[in-house]
């Protein structure tokens, strides 16, 4: 396992974002002028080079990030290293907002669409990914999506499940977590938090089983949550389940 901290929310770098776990290496480059996907395609290029070496050697890159974007740079690198990721995310939200459908803007809602081939094609035309096929995707969870995305995903092939109902979701996998899956009684100083949800118990019950299943290429942890709200010493039992990935 390596460890590598890409302490940003969208292009915006946040030197003070706390991580629930010591970095290996961290990822924090000046990011050019331009606009944010170009930007962010910019910091995920370094994203994908680093993944790309660390799973060329065998390792399991843990990313850590304060974004679900940054998957885009991880399932590249995985790509680049010859892996086909089927992708287990795990999300209070669907993130397959597009610049047509998403009513807020907010760029952080798109990655999961964007690695499925659809959204704002900007970072994934410059990082050379390829789309994940549909069907080799298990959101898990997503309690909260707008109309337009319960609309796509009904018609959609990617699988959704509640979290102990995850089972076999294919190998080799991208373990993504954005900890707002967990309900937010349970993890306070959530930038997003839905009402409801499961236990941080049973997320992390269900990162285990997926973990013990084997097949986990690369791990993404989200963590998407106000600095200095003191989630992170939470995620502790959370994130020792991710770093059994090896
Ligand atoms: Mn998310």
């Amino acid at each position: 396992m390596t460890v590598i901290a890409v302490p940003f929310h969208l292009d915006e770098h946040l030197p003070g974002l706390e991580l629930p776990l010591a970095a290996d290496h961290t990822i924090a480059p000046d990011l050019p002028p331009g606009t944010p996907w170009e930007r962010m395609a910019a910091l995920y290029e370094e994203v994908a080079d680093e993944v790309a070496e660390q799973a060329g050697t065998g390792r399991v890159p843990v990313v850590v990030s304060g974004d679900c974007t940054t998957s885009l740079g991880v399932v590249a690198g995985l790509q680049r290293a010859g892996h086909d990721p089927h992708v287990v995310w795990f999300d209070a939200h669907g993130d397959v907002q597009t610049p047509q459908t998403s009513s807020s803007g907010y760029l952080g809602g798109f990655p999961l669409r964007q690695l499925v081939g659809g959204s704002d094609r900007t970072a994934p035309e410059r990082l050379g990914l390829r789309p994940v096929p549909e069907r080799d995707v298990v959101l898990v969870d997503a309690r909260d999506l707008d109309p337009p995305e319960a609309q796509y995903l009904a018609r959609s092939e990617i699988r959704r499940v509640p979290v102990d109902r995850v089972g076999d979701v294919g190998k080799p996998v991208y373990l993504h977590v954005d900890v707002d899956v967990t309900n937010p009684d349970d993890l306070p100083g959530l930038l997003f938090g839905a009402p409801g949800g499961p236990p941080l118990a049973a997320v992390t019950d269900a990162v285990r089983a997926v973990v013990a299943a084997g097949g986990v290429a690369a791990v993404g942890i989200a963590c998407t949550y106000r600095q200095g709200s003191g989630a992170a010493p939470r995620l502790a039992e959370l994130v020792e389940a991710l770093s059994a990935a090896q």
